[in-house]
C-alpha cells in the first residue's frame, strides 16, 4: 500500500522507499532506521541493475576495442560523463574527470596543480569546518613547498566567519579550498560569494561538493567555481566512483597526474605525448561499471526532483531539530542559518559512542564521532556528535523513533 507522506503531500516518500531494496531489512529485529547518509547513501534498485547489467550483459574494456561490447561500454561510460555535466551544469564533458571520489578529487588538484603553482610563502585557505580530505593534502603540500595554510574561523553557531575570510585574502592567497555543505554541522557556506572575493584576490577556488552535490542544485558556471570535487555513493551512486570539475583551461595547463594507458597520445622511449581531457587524468582501466551506474543514480535524483527532495529534507530537518531541543540535556552542535540535510548533537553525561550504540540496538543507524572533522570538534571542545542525516527516502516517523529512542536511551543512561 502507498500512503502519502503526512509532512510532504505532493511527495510520495514511502512510493520512494520501494525502490530502494535496503530499507526493507531488519537491524536488531527492528526495522531499520537509516540516518547515516551524509557518510554515504542507500542506492536505489536502478543503480543495483546498472552494474548488474554491465557485467551480466555487456562488460568490456573501454575506449579501445572496436567489438559491440567494448562500444556498448564506453557509450555507457561516457553517458555517465555526460549526465553529470548536465547535473553540475557544467560547459563540456571534457571538464568532468572521473576520479575514486571527493578525496581523490582533492588529491589530484592538490598533486597536479599544486605542484605547479605553489611557491615557497604562497598562502592556501581552507576553512575550520573542512573533512580531513579538505585539510591533508594542503597540509602535504604546503610541507613541501613551504607555502602557508590559513584558516577561516568557524563562530559558535557554525558559520564561517567572512569578515575573517576577506582579512585572510591576500596577494599571496593562490587558493582557497572550501566545503559547501558541512558533513559536520550542516552548514550551508555562501560559497559564490567567496569565490567571488577569492577571484578579487587573484586566488583559484576549489569546493568541496562532497555534501552539497546531493542537497542543493549545483551549477558551478554560476558558482564560476575552478575545481568542485563530489562523490557518487552520496548521491546515491556506487562507491569508488566520483567527480572533479575543473575550468578549462586549468585542466589543459595542469601536468599529468598518474601515468599508464588511456592518459597518453603517444609513447616512445625518449618521449611521451598526453591524451586530450579528460583522459589525459584518466589513466588505466577505471572503475568501469560503478561509472556507468552513476548515471542511473543521478537520473533517479532528478527523475524524483531535486527541489521535492530538498523541501522534504529541510521539513524533516526542521523536525528532528524542533524535537530533538525538547530533549532534557541535549544540544544542537551548528545552528547556522543555511542548514542541508543533518544536525549533529551531544547529550550532556552520556558520550557520543555510548549513543550511537544503543541506537544501533533500536535498529537506528546514526554516526557518530568526529566525522573526520577533528580540528572542527576541537574548536566546539567535543570528543565528538552523534550525527543524524537525512535522504529522500527517510520519514517523519523515523525521525519519531529517532526521538523516542533518544529519550528511552536517556531514562537509562542518567
Ligand atoms: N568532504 C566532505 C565534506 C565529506 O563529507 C566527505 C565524506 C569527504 C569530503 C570525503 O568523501 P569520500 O567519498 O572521498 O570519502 N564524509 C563522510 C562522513 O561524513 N562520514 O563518512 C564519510
Amino acid at each position: 500500500m502507498t500512503v502519502s507522506s503526512p509532512i510532504s503531500p505532493v511527495f510520495d516518500v514511502y512510493a520512494i522507499r520501494q525502490a530502494f531494496p535496503i530499507l526493507g531489512r531488519m537491524v536488531k529485529d527492528k526495522p531499520l532506521v537509516y540516518l547515516d547518509n551524509a557518510a554515504t547513501s542507500q542506492k536505489p534498485l536502478a543503480v543495483i541493475e546498472a552494474i548488474s547489467d554491465y557485467y551480466s550483459g555487456y562488460n568490456a574494456n573501454i575506449h579501445r576495442g572496436i567489438h559491440t561490447l567494448a562500444e556498448e561500454a564506453t557509450g555507457a561510460y561516457e553517458a555517465t560523463r555526460h549526465a553529470v555535466k548536465q547535473f553540475i551544469g557544467a560547459a563540456s564533458g571534457e571538464q568532468i574527470i572521473f576520479t575514486r571520489g571527493t578525496t581523490e578529487g582533492i588529491n589530484l588538484v592538490a598533486y597536479c596543480w599544486g605542484r605547479q603553482n605553489i611557491r615557497a610563502g604562497d598562502q592556501i585557505i581552507i576553512s575550520g569546518m573542512e573533512h580531513h580530505s579538505n585539510i591533508v593534502p594542503w597540509q602535504i603540500l604546503c610541507e613541501q613547498k613551504n607555502a602557508l595554510l590559513k584558516v577561516i574561523p568557524v563562530t559558535e553557531d557554525g558559520e564561517l566567519s567572512l569578515t575573517a575570510y576577506q582579512n585572510l585574502l591576500t596577494d599571496q592567497t593562490k587558493l582557497v579550498s572550501i566545503v559547501q555543505v558541512s558533513n559536520a554541522l550542516g552548514t550551508v557556506n555562501p560559497v559564490k560569494e567567496m569565490i567571488a572575493a577569492a577571484h578579487q584576490a587573484g586566488a583559484l577556488v576549489l569546493v568541496d561538493g562532497a555534501q552539497s552535490a546531493v542537497h542543493l542544485d549545483i551549477d558551478v558556471q554560476d558558482l564560476d567555481c575552478d575545481f568542485f570535487a563530489f562523490s557518487g555513493h552520496k548521491v546515491y551512486g556506487p562507491t569508488g566512483v566520483g567527480v572533479l570539475y575543473g575550468k578549462r583551461a586549468l585542466l589543459e595547463d595542469m601536468p599529468v597526474f598518474q601515468g599508464g594507458g588511456e592518459m597518453i597520445k603517444e609513447v616512445t622511449f625518449e618521449h611521451t605525448t598526453y591524451n586530450e581531457l579528460p583522459y589525459k587524468y584518466e589513466a588505466g582501466t577505471p572503475n568501469i561499471a560503478d561509472t556507468i551506474a552513476l548515471k542511473a543514480a543521478l537520473d533517479f535524483v532528478n527523475a524524483t526532483g531535486k527541489a521535492d527532495i530538498r523541501k522534504h529534507e529541510a521539513e524533516l530537518l526542521a523536525y528532528a531539530t524542533e524535537h530533538l531541543e525538547n530533549i532534557p540535556g541535549l544540544t544542537v552542535v551548528g545552528n547556522a542559518k543555511q542548514k542541508a540535510g543533518l544536525v549533529s548533537f551531544v547529550i550532556k553525561g552520556t558520550h557520543p559512542q555510548d549513543i550511537g550504540i544503543l541506537l544501533d540496538n533500536l535498529g537506528i543507524a546514526v554516526r557518530t564521532g568526529h566525522h573526520c572533522c577533528q580540528p572542527l570538534m576541537k574548536r566546539f571542545n567535543l570528543p565528538g556528535t552523534v550525527r543524524a542525516s537525512f535522504a529522500m527516502y527517510n520519514t517523519k516517523q523515523e525521525v519519531d523513533k529517532l526521538i523516542a529512542g533518544l529519550h528511552k536511551i536517556i531514562k537509562m543512561l542518567l
